[in-house]
């Protein structure tokens, strides 16, 4: 249900599913468990689950048999590929399903049918991270926190969004680490932190330069590190010449004097110095080059790949269930790998906000169909209005959900979907190096898993040679053929098996996993795309030419404890405590608006406005003139306002976190009752 894939006990009576408590010996969570993975018990019995297969009718939803939808479906692919081309029918793979084997089997779909177009919630999530850190270093390395002296959080708030990672971080914090928090806001981890650097949205790359400047000027870096393992040192020295303290405060509102002490701070405390990025990096129109400046810093400290410090960790090497080697289709023109290639390149992703416009111009070419499973974009992707438009263009969209959400609520058919209980996959925890095998615990008569339905359906197209697995037990011992790991063996250790022992400083034999096998602190390959060798900087658009009429920069996102993006939002527990979306302001900006705490305001952009309630939230919280967010909420659905076209041109992801914005009183029509 969440990438972090705590060890869980279920408890069922009955044959019902009712507790569930973190497992005690799993080495992520140590028998800790955060209420989202509580809240499991609610989603699979949630009164309101659909549990029959819907079609659309003039006279509205009507119930149809399984068999029926499916065997409907098939046909209605069949037209639509043979009037259209292959490359026609699309895929979109939401945040609630697996990165592991979930992923994989629905771009194998996808590709088993003829068409390249797998899209992703990643068009704006993890990938803007990955990428950055994987041109620098070949991969996105993962934190050592156990065993560092200095943690730094850098927009994230692994309380809220991933509290067994926060577990890992204290313990390191014990025996003489610092804790180092750089927010927009005073979030809960900030609060927790022995220093908390404050900053202006979009501009961490200037704080990450500025940094780099002063342990270089300090020299306080690893020349061996620098010398033998990388590339492109020079340049970068050069370059971060630029970015003086005096400077650096200009540009983020950090005052130089903390810029130099912060660089002091981590560069006394090297190599045992671990960066955790987070998504509030990403979603940005120069996101991909923040976070390629921060990647950096590792480069300098001799922290990567170093106990205590940023290591490439091994990953099991399962077999390969997409089709991207047998059979690549980069030939058909993904959408949107002719904008963002290197998003294609180096993920294989497509680009769900190009293909709104596809949807709606036919350009470059129709696209018709798509099957759309565990996401809700017109809660979740930007500029949602156009989303509903481009949506309701399609000839046939289908919809895997468990619930009838805003996006459902478009479909020609919304399929049931099993749950996370309810399907047996691998999980993989590359911090420890282990993988374990969940359990199905509960079925339910009609919700078929994913891999089932993507069988079933592959199997009424012609193309049932691509999914010849009888279950998902089949699959399962499939995927690990060749990895030396027996399936007994994983069943046995639900607390996780060690597939790889952790190895440090692997590049000195191996070289890194980066084209030129170096660090690099440049990158020829983005040279030869055509953008910036260097992890430039650009200043957000709201600094560098600010828009009058938009005063305010706009922040979204920011997670809560209880739900997951548009998620459980139908759960009593959970709207009782959080009850609708709230826009936090900063008292001075509350007094000058002449408005306070549960006021309704209206916020707008250059796309539109909603209406939305007022939190002045406290002195310290968030900077005068920046205004947070969370989305996911049906009314007042900040995404409604949120640009589709203002993205970053490496790796195409919205701009979600640095939004220019009026906020205005809200007016109050006396004569509104319809
Ligand atoms: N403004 C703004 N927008 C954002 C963000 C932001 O920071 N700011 N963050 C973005 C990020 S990082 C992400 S990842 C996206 C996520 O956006 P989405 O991918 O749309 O994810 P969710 O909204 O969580 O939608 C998950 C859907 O899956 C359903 N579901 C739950 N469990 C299952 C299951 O087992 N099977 C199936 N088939 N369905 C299931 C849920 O009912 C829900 O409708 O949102 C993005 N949107
Ligand atoms: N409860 C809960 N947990 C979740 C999710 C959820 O929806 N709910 N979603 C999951 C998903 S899909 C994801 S991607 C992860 C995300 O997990 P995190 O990366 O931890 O994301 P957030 O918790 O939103 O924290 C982002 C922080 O960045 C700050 N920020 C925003 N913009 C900037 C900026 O420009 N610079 C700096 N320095 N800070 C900035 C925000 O104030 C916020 O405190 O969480 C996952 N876990
Ligand atoms: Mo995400």
């Amino acid at each position: 249900m969440c990438d972090n894939r705590c060890g869980i006990n279920v408890f069922v009576e009955n044959g019902s599913i009712v507790e569930i408590t973190g497992l005690k010996e799993h080495k992520w969570n140590n028998g800790r468990l955060c209420v989202k993975g509580r809240l499991g018990v609610d989603l699979v019995n949630a009164p309101d689950r659909i549990l029959t297969p819907l079609k659309r009718t003039e006279s509205g939803w009507q119930e149809i048999g399984l068999e029926q939808a499916y065997d409907e479906i098939a046909e209605k692919i069949k037209t639509i590929q043979s009037r259209w081309g292959e490359r026609a029918m699309s895929v979109w793979k939401g945040e609630a399903l697996g990165f592991l084997t979930q992923e994989a089997l629905y771009r194998r779909f996808i590709h088993a049918v003829g068409s390249p177009n797998y899209f992703s919630n990643d068009s704006g999530c993890y990938v803007g991270r990955w990428m950055g850190y994987a041109i620098v270093t070949g991969d996105w390395a993962t934190q050592d926190f156990l065993y560092s002296k200095c943690a730094i959080i850098w927009a994230s708030n692994p309380p809220y969004s991933q509290p067994n990672l926060t577990q890992s971080i204290f313990k390191g914090r014990e025996k003489d680490g610092k804790l180092i928090v750089i927010d927009v806001r005073l979030s809960a981890i900030a609060r927790q932190a022995d220093e908390f650097v404050q900053i202006l949205p979009g501009t961490d790359g200037a704080l990450a330069l500025g940094i780099a400047r002063q342990l270089i000027e300090d020299d306080t870096i690893d020349h061996s590190f620098i010398d033998n393992h990388s590339v492109g040192f020079i340049e970068y020295s050069l370059y971060v010449r630029e970015f003086t303290p005096e400077r650096v405060e200009k540009e983020t509102g950090v005052a130089a004097a903390r810029v130099v002490s912060l660089a002091r701070e981590i560069g006394g405390r090297r190599p045992k110095v671990s960066i955790y990025a987070g998504n509030g990096l990403e979603q940005h129109e120069n996101g991909i080059n923040n976070i390629r400046a921060i990647a950096c810093l590792d480069g300098l400290l001799g922290n990567f790949d170093h106990q205590g410090g940023n290591f490439n960790a091994e990953k099991p090497k399962f077999r390969d269930l997409t089709l991207y080697s047998e059979k690549p289709l980069r030939h058909l023109g993904p959408i949107g790998a002719d904008k963002y290639p290197v998003l294609y390149d180096v993920r294989q992703e497509c680009h769900t906000m190009t293909a709104m416009d596809t949807l709606l111009t036919e350009k470059p070419y129709p696209l018709k169909g798509m099957i759309l499973a565990g996401a809700n974009p017109v809660l979740t992707n930007p500029n949602s209005g156009k989303v509903v438009k481009a949506l309701k263009a399609l000839d046939l969209f289908v919809v895997r959900d468990l619930f009838m959400t805003e996006t459902a609520e478009l479909a020609d058919y919304v399929l049931p979907a099993a749950t996370f209980l309810e399907n047996s996959e691998f999980h993989c925890h590359p911090i420890h190096q282990t993988i374990s095998l969940s359990k199905k615990i509960v079925s339910f008569q009609g919700c078929d898993t994913e891999f089932i339905f993507l069988k079933k359906l592959a199997e009424k197209l012609g193309k049932g040679e691509y999914f010849p697995w009888k279950d998902a037990e089949e699959l399962n011992r499939w995927m690990l053929q060749g990895t030396g790991i027996k399936y007994e063996e994983v069943l046995a250790h639900p607390e996780g098996l060690e597939y790889a022992p952790r190895r440090y400083q692997k590049y000195k034999e191996e070289g890194l996993p980066t084209k030129s096998r170096k660090f690099e602190f440049v990158s020829e390959y983005l040279r030869d795309c055509g953008y910036s060798y260097l992890p430039e900087y650009i200043a957000p658009a709201y600094v560098r030419s600010p828009n009058p009429e938009y005063p305010f920069v706009m922040v979204t996102g920011a997670r809560k404890v209880f739900y997951t993006h548009g998620r459980n939002r139908n759960f009593k527990r959970c709207i009782t405590a959080i009850p609708h979306a709230e826009i936090e302001i900063h008292p001075s900006d509350a007094e000058t608006l002449g408005i306070g705490t549960g006021d309704m305001v209206t916020v707008t952009s250059v796309v539109g406005s909603i209406n939305i309630p007022v939190k002045v939230v406290g002195n310290s919280e968030i900077l005068p003139g920046v205004t947070q967010v969370t989305h996911g909420w049906r009314e007042s659905n900040i995404n409604l306002i949120i640009p589709d076209d203002r993205n970053d041109p490496v790796d195409g992801f919205p701009l979600m976190k640095a939004v220019e914005v009026k906020i205005e009183p809200m007016v109050k029509h006396e004569t509104e009752n319809e």
